[in-house]
């Protein structure tokens, strides 16, 4: 029968793909030429076995090998067998007494592989839960070897890595484009060890001391007696926690702002957070802050965009990552440190680099290029891969130290703890994504999934049975040497210091350095998130942190709310504004961007195919959109007005006017404009709408213009008109350099 044929065409296809899957042509991996720019969403028939289902090789997926010879495997060669190696002839059909008859209890393959399906699923992280990762490569350019003697951070070495992106308070299954911190952890294979460098995309946290870490999550998760609502902080538990911790309120600001929705991972800075202690070969140190500076920019959706997308598209931000990475457009980031002196202050500029809720404006500390980070492959398998990576904060190669800040000394203990239990044992870093690419021999011995099988018989130091291995490295050996830091004499305290106590000036400051476009945003977000709480007390008491942090501000939130303005408590600080926190008013470059292009049959075809190219060209991806699936003149269209959104796109291009198609909503007369009456399709009015209204640059040429007039958009800012689809493509590509039309965002305060 046909589908047994096709089932055999499939076998014979894994068969002949076993030669290759020991060297799995990866495109985009290290060392190979980048795949062409290609649109990632063309439709294409039933995808191929993949070559390693086949027989998996023995590399870590970051290409380390692993050592483990062939025959040791788990699962290799084409047939399908039972886990312990036996050939199986039939997977679909339990063992039974004759076709009706009941399900025999021998039935081992029945047995076994329902049993390990029952045990598929593993807890999801407690934080972070819902993330998505890809593989690259992070090459230094010298700049850190001053200052540390880290062998990854010399000049022209080249580290594989991988990366790990995350919301924080969301399930595994919640949506991608939630207002929320996002993480950016990223593991460095380096020679020397691992290096994992977790961080987020906002410079600060909540708190001042792990201690309060569990409180502020149980704050932010889902109420326990409803579980609602999912991946949010507009409810009660939140709000009542950061208006009575206000030392939260410099990282509630950063929610509250456009960095609590990125556009996409790849427009996301990265920080640190904590201060680290840099080590140079001579045992000198200095204070340092990691940053990471995209190559795209700092950039986010609207709020509506973003509440748009959590129905649309949940996986949006995954899509975006993996879609940008498979046609090539491998997302950057520059690492950066600002460097400190190691005074025994732990200050600069009056900052205490010790608090996780400050930042030092880099203004006052440049932060300097170190190293340039690539993002060239995604994951073969997202559990394997993406939700087995454990990332660690202690794990630094030698150069690179811990600071007291209270709240990494926390983290120092609790990320091999969380481990325990959710990838079940000690024994996590053997899984293939966390093996380390340094030689590790480390006398930790048995445990739950033990893979190694260990020799000698003296795991313990010093031994004379196995020939006195292993033996303790040397400075001169690349040996993790803990910096001699003087410990205070000082009572034994549950105590801040006094300066944690200063819980305003950063967050005016944070006002202070917004664009008014930015302004109105937060207004708008704090508005919006007290509003979805019930507590009057609760929304009062937040009000009150927002008189102490800029009248303007607490005053429009409270009009919003329709509460009283409460005077300051505290003294508002005399600030700086920091304009590196602003994310508006710089140019960028575009790659990787979408761009929706909306034809019909009367549209000039020959400019759509020319205008397509330009946008490959651009290291954009050009979507076509029309009312149906198929072709239109041989091109493929990737959207209909079904199932293409506005929020998809970051420009949308009018080469047609299509009349309205027989499965339109009716149109509505109202937005008739100029035109009299409405000839263009309701849901194209609708996409160009959306599209003005977040802000984003539309473009029309021939037949396309009249899409404009009766959307009531023609010659407002950032609607582009011209002769040829070139000509308007010229210009909607210079106005997307500053990501949005900003002066169409409109902007109540100065
Ligand atoms: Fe985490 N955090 N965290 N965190 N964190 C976890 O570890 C924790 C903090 C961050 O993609 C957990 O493996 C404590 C700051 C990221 O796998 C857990 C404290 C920053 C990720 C944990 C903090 C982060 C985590 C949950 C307060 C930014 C995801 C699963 C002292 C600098 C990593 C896991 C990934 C994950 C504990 C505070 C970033 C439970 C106790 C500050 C990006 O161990």
């Amino acid at each position: 029968s046909k589908p047994a044929q096709i089932v055999k065409g499939v076998v014979e296809a894994a068969v002949e793909k076993v030669g290759d899957a020991l060297t799995p042509d990866v495109p985009g991996a290290p060392g190979s030429a980048p795949p062409p720019l290609e649109e990632p969403t063309t439709p294409h028939g039933p995808l191929p076995p993949k070559a390693e289902q086949g027989a998996p090789d023995t590399r870590t997926p970051t290409g380390a090998e692993t050592g483990v010879p062939k025959i040791a495997k788990g699962q290799q060669g084409a047939y399908l067998t039972t886990a312990n190696g036996a050939r199986l002839r039939d997977t679909d059909h339990s063992l039974k007494a004759g076709p009706r008859g009941p399900v025999l209890l021998q039935d081992h393959h029945l047995r076994e592989k329902i049993t390990h399906f029952d045990h598929e699923r593993i807890p999801e992280r407690v934080v972070h839960a819902r993330g998505a990762g890809a593989h690259g490569t992070f090459v230094a350019n010298g700049a850190a070897e001053k200052v540390t003697r880290a062998g990854f951070l010399k000049q022209g070495r080249e580290t594989p890595v991988f990366v790990r992106f995350s919301t924080v308070l969301g399930s595994r299954g919640s949506a991608d484009t939630v207002r929320d911190t996002r993480g950016f952890a990223t593991k460095f294979y380096t020679d020397e060890g691992t290096f994992d460098l977790v961080g987020n995309n906002m410079p600060v946290f909540f708190i001042q001391d792990a201690i309060k870490f569990p409180d502020v999550i149980h704050a932010g998760k889902p109420h326990p007696d409803r579980e609602i609502p999912q991946a949010q902080s507009a409810h009660d538990t939140f709000w009542d926690f950061v208006s009575l911790h206000t030392e939260a309120q410099h990282h509630t600001i950063w929610n509250m702002s456009d960095r609590g929705i990125p556009r996409s991972y790849r427009t996301m800075e990265g920080f640190g957070v904590h201060t680290f202690r840099l080590v140079d070969e001579a045992g000198a140190t200095v204070l340092a802050k990691f940053h990471w500076k995209p190559k795209l920019g700092v950039h986010s959706l609207t709020w509506e965009e973003a509440q748009m997308i959590s129905g649309m598209d949940p996986d949006f931000h995954r899509r975006d990552l993996y879609d940008a990475i498979e046609a090539g457009a491998f997302p950057e980031w520059e690492l950066g440190i600002q460097v400190f002196p190691d005074t025994p202050e732990e200050t600069f500029a009056g900052i205490d680099l010790l608090d996780p809720t400050k930042i030092v404006p880099e203004e006052l500390a440049p932060v300097q290029a170190i190293g340039t980070l690539t993002l060239n492959k995604t994951p073969r398998n997202f559990f394997a891969e993406t939700e087995q990576v454990a990332f660690h904060v202690g794990h630094l190669p030698p150069g690179i130290d811990v600071t007291n800040d209270p709240l990494m000394q926390g983290r120092l203990f609790s990320y091999v703890d969380t481990q325990l239990t959710r990838l079940g044992g000690p024994n996590f870093t053997q899984i293939p994504i966390n093996r380390p690419h340094a030689d590790v021999n480390d006398m930790l011995r048995d445990g739950f999934h033990q893979h190694a099988v260990h020799a000698g018989v003296a795991p313990y130091r010093p031994n004379s049975l196995d020939g006195g291995n292993p033996f303790p490295a040397g400075d001169r050996e690349h040996a993790f040497v803990d910096t001699p830091v003087t410990v205070a004499e000082a009572p034994k305290v549950r105590a801040a210091p006094a300066s944690f106590d200063d819980h305003y000036s950063q967050v005016r400051l944070f006002w202070q350095s917004m664009s008014p476009v930015e302004k109105e945003h937060i207004i708008r977000a704090y508005t919006f998130e007290l509003g979805k709480c019930y507590h009057q007390a609760i929304k009062e008491r937040q009000l009150q942190c927002l008189a102490n942090v800029d009248p303007v501000l607490c005053e429009q939130v409270a009009t919003g709310l329709g509460l009283p303005v409460p005077q300051p408590t505290v003294p508002l600080a005399e600030v700086q504004p920091s304009p590196a926190l602003s994310q508006v008013g710089r140019e960028w470059p575009a790659d990787g961007r979408m761009v929706g292009i909306v034809v019909d049959a009367q549209a000039d075809l020959g400019d759509v195919h020319d205008v397509r190219r330009e946008v490959f060209a651009a290291g954009m991806v050009p979507l076509l959109i029309a009312a149906h699936g198929g072709t239109v003149d041989g091109l493929p269209v990737q959207r209909t007005f079904a199932t293409g959104r506005s929020v998809e796109f970051d420009a949308v291009l009018l080469a047609g006017a299509p009349a309205p198609a027989p499965d339109a909503l009716p149109a509505r007369d109202a937005k008739a404009g100029a035109a009299g009456s409405a000839t263009v399709d309701p849901r194209v009015l609708l996409l160009v709408e959306e599209a003005w209204r977040h802000a984003k640059v539309i473009g029309a040429w021939g037949a396309g213009a009249e899409v404009l007039n009766q959307a009531g958009v023609t010659g407002t800012p950032g609607v582009v008109t011209g002769g040829s689809g070139a000509e308007v493509l010229a210009e909607v590509q210079r106005l997307m350099a500053a990501h949005r039309v900003w002066e169409r965002f409109p902007a109540s305060v100065a």
